[in-house]
């Protein structure tokens, strides 16, 4: 038996997983989506990546037509199915079908897919070692223009940043604001730790608020880590004593070279470390338990 993806209520076949060449997700980027893990049977943070994508929907006036029980019990159901312990969830909400014209009120009924697959993490050497990461040209979304809040199905601003750190022979990049100042990277947000505090770009500058980023911020301050959001110029990330990214895909690596300096002393910090370890034991014990 083959993967089964979750379209519109029925379970399908990962090959029979098709929506239609009208959809407006597809025609203009019109939809919102969420990426979501489980560990060992548990979804992490279930809730709070639910919520994030009926505000994402919310501000683009697209109705999901299901009830946020509804929708979490389709996820549980679909990794059930697919009897993934541990499991990267995709979870796309489109526009649905219309003609061909922006107007989305031509478009009756949004879409719901939910794709359940193992995840590909970085390789473990980048997890010892560090990454090394670059400051790309492309400029974060402004946040009056398209929110970096909103997880729409128009991740065209980040995949221009990512094909310059490709370009480039790095696997990230930093993004920043319109002004200079450090936003976040192409799918995850950026800590520096400076005299034993931890420092985070605020919303304000274009950071999507990322559910990982909260749960480190969280772990850090049961730590008695401090831990503030400040405005970073890149001035404040190459003289840093650690840093690290954090993401629902890559949960949290450290980096050790930002555009040729080196951070630190070039290997993953000690505060980055034990919060990964911290990381690690929360995502093992906290979340929305199912049975496969
Ligand atoms: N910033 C941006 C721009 C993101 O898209 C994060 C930060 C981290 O947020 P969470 O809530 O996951 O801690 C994201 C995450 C992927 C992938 O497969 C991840 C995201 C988007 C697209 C792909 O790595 N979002």
């Amino acid at each position: 038996m083959g993967l089964k993806v979750y379209v519109d209520g029925k379970l399908v076949e990962k090959q029979d997983a098709k929506i239609s060449v009208f959809d407006h997700g597809l025609l203009y980027g019109d939809g919102v989506f969420e990426g979501i893990r489980s560990y060992n049977g548990l979804v992490f943070k279930l809730t709070e990546h639910i919520d994030r994508l009926y505000e994402s929907a919310h501000t683009l006036m697209l109705k999901i037509p299901l009830s946020k029980k509804q929708l979490i019990k389709a996820v549980v159901d679909t990794l059930k199915v697919n009897r993934l312990k541990d499991a990267y969830i995709r979870l796309v909400i489109t526009r649905g079908v219309g003609d061909l014209g922006l107007d989305p009120r031509k478009c009756p009924l949004p879409s719901i897919i939910i794709i359940t697959d193992k995840i590909t993490l970085y390789p473990k050497k980048l997890y010892d070692e560090g990454l090394r990461i670059i400051t790309v040209p492309t400029v974060r979304n402004l946040p009056e223009a398209l929110n970096p809040q909103i997880k729409s199905l128009n991740y065209l601003n980040n995949i221009m940043a990512k094909i310059e750190a490709i370009n480039s022979g790095v696997e990230e990049a930093i993004m920043l604001d319109s002004m200079g100042f450090v936003a976040e990277c192409t799918g995850d947000n950026l800590f520096i730790v400076k005299n034993r505090e931890l420092c985070t770009p605020p919303q304000y500058v274009g950071t999507l608020r990322g559910i990982t980023r909260d749960a480190v911020m969280d772990l850090a301050k049961k730590s008695r880590i401090a831990v503030r959001e400040c405005v970073l110029t890149r001035h404040e990330v190459f003289n840093a004593e650690e840093a690290f990214l954090t993401g629902t895909a890559a949960e949290l690596i450290p980096v050790v070279n930002v555009d040729g300096r080196q951070i630190g002393t070039g290997r993953p910090g000690k505060t980055t470390l034990s919060l990964l370890q911290g990381f690690r034991r929360v995502t093992r014990t906290d979340g929305i338990k199912y049975k496969v």
